[in-house]
């Protein structure tokens, strides 16, 4: 049952010293939380002191607000890309070495390549070759890492797929490799989460079908920003098939079936909006899975997957870290009463935030890319990358390019680079690559996913002379 390397050593090290002092640090955002409910629960019921610590990034600031005078510290959903500053900070400290002091590492994001004293030990798909970016995401590694403790503990899994769908393992439609086959399996068995067919609009059970397909900017069709177009689409399927749609029913509530026309007119007006090359790859965009939580609610923010992910993210995005720890561990209280507070707060945010760049930003074109600069914090860099991949349902905002937001911040300028799902599956565009080469040359680092990533630069300078020559 070890999928990945070091599952077992490291569980090996926490029972042997389980009566030390141990520090548990984890991510942010939904994986992270996720990755610090399953170890948690993990601790509790192995009957093991912990204590615990959210950090938002390990990087040469941040790194000595970990206090490192703990005899095990456990990071989950971040440390293997700074593994060398990690081992740089326990050599400051005379740690390296040392046999009564232990890292374990619980993650899936790339490894920085470097070689590791015995006392760190570092956890990752991607020392078997399983891509981390798409078969099993931190809070994955965390629950396998809890499975070894005792197999029975099967019911964490579904807080392991709340994190892969946080962290858009699903981006092809469905879950995959050991996200799949093991992790999805352990949850479907324990009875918590429910899998099946589905479109890929946003919003099942929270928006009417009307707004769904609105927001859909994966493409782009005659329906963006064209209600009455929307309302016309539907009725068409309607005679087509003689069914009885409503712009207001949520996707929820229609059948298979009716999903299905859905789908299937809309991939062939799909098919007439884009280049001939990126047809074969529209299914994917257009079909998938959804995944539920079989406790939650029909029509509750928290039932479906990605819905309980924006929920999540609506507070970690503040800060609040507290509020979606609670709802997760079961709180439809007080806590629960706040996260829908936040989510609409959260919402409105966005949307001032888009009507901002519609009426007041230039979208600049360049060949390859476009990008658009917001000045004086009036973008908050905790939504930047939101709002980046949200601008696509700004006609001005070409889709079949990516784009490139650039926001002011305090000490320099967030970027966000995004672009759309069909283009990374028929393009071979690595916007990560991109966005890591042009901040390095201007004194700022970054990185993420090949479809949607961030950095930070403390000025500008050639930024875009420099993703103008990588592009
Ligand atoms: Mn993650």
């Amino acid at each position: 049952m070890e999928y990945i390397l070091n599952l077992k050593k490291a569980v090996k090290v926490l029972r042997k010293n389980r009566d030390k002092n141990i520090l548990i640090c984890t991510h942010i955002d939904t994986d992270g939380i996720n990755s610090r409910i399953i170890l948690e629960k993990l601790m509790e019921r192995l009957n093991i002191d912990a204590e615990f610590m959210f950090l938002r990034q390990i990087d040469f600031k941040t790194i000595d607000t970990i206090p490192f005078d703990y005899d095990v510290i456990i990071f989950a959903d971040l440390g293997s890309g700074q593994l060398e500053l990690i081992k740089e900070k326990m050599n400051e400290y005379g740690l390296l070495d040392r046999k009564d002091k232990y890292i374990i590492i619980l993650d899936h994001h790339l490894i920085d390549d470097t070689k590791l004293p015995e006392n760190i030990i570092n956890v990752n798909p991607w020392n078997n070759n399983i891509d981390g970016g798409k078969e099993i995401c931190g809070a994955g590694v965390c629950y396998l890492f809890a499975k070894i403790c005792d197999p029975r503990y099967t019911d964490l899994a579904k807080y392991a797929i709340l994190g892969a769908v946080g962290d858009i393992q699903n981006l092809e439609g469905k879950l995959v490799g050991l996200n799949r086959e093991v992790i999805l399996k352990d949850a479907i068995e324990a009875g918590d989460i429910v899998n099946f067919p589905d479109l890929q609009f946003y919003g099942k059970h929270t928006k009417p079908l009307f707004t769904s397909i609105k927001y859909f900017t994966d493409v782009r069709t005659d329906l963006m920003n064209n209600d009455s177009r929307i309302i016309d689409f539907i009725n068409k399927i309607n005679r087509k098939y003689d069914t009885n749609i409503l712009p207001k029913n949520y996707l929820c509530e229609l059948t298979l079936d009716e999903k299905r026309m859905i789908g299937t007119e809309f991939l062939s007006k799909c098919n007439r909006h884009v280049p001939p090359k990126w047809i074969v790859y529209l299914p994917k965009v257009i079909f998938g899975e959804s995944y539920e939580l079989r406790s939650e609610e029909i029509k509750s923010p928290l039932r479906n997957l990605e819905e309980f992910s924006t929920c999540i993210n609506s507070c970690s995005r503040y800060g609040e870290y507290e509020t979606p720890l609670q709802v997760l561990k079961g709180d439809r209280d007080k806590y629960y009463d706040k996260m829908k507070k936040m989510l609409r707060s959260h919402k409105r945010n966005i949307s001032e935030s888009l009507d901002y760049i519609k009426n007041e930003v230039e979208i600049i074109q360049r060949d390859k890319f476009q990008y658009f600069e917001v000045e004086n914090n009036k973008i908050g860099g905790n939504i930047v990358g939101i709002i980046a991949g949200m601008s696509y349902s700004i006609e001005e905002v070409d889709w079949k390019k990516p784009i490139f937001a650039i926001s002011e911040i305090d000490e320099g300028y967030k970027v966000s680079a995004r672009c759309p799902k069909l283009i990374s599956f028929a393009e071979d565009i690595n916007l990560a690559e991109a966005i890591k080469y042009a901040s390095k040359k201007v004194g700022g680092s970054g990185g993420g996913h090949k479809f949607a990533c961030g950095s930070y630069i403390p000025k500008k300078g050639d930024f875009i002379k420099y993703l103008e020559d990588i592009l």
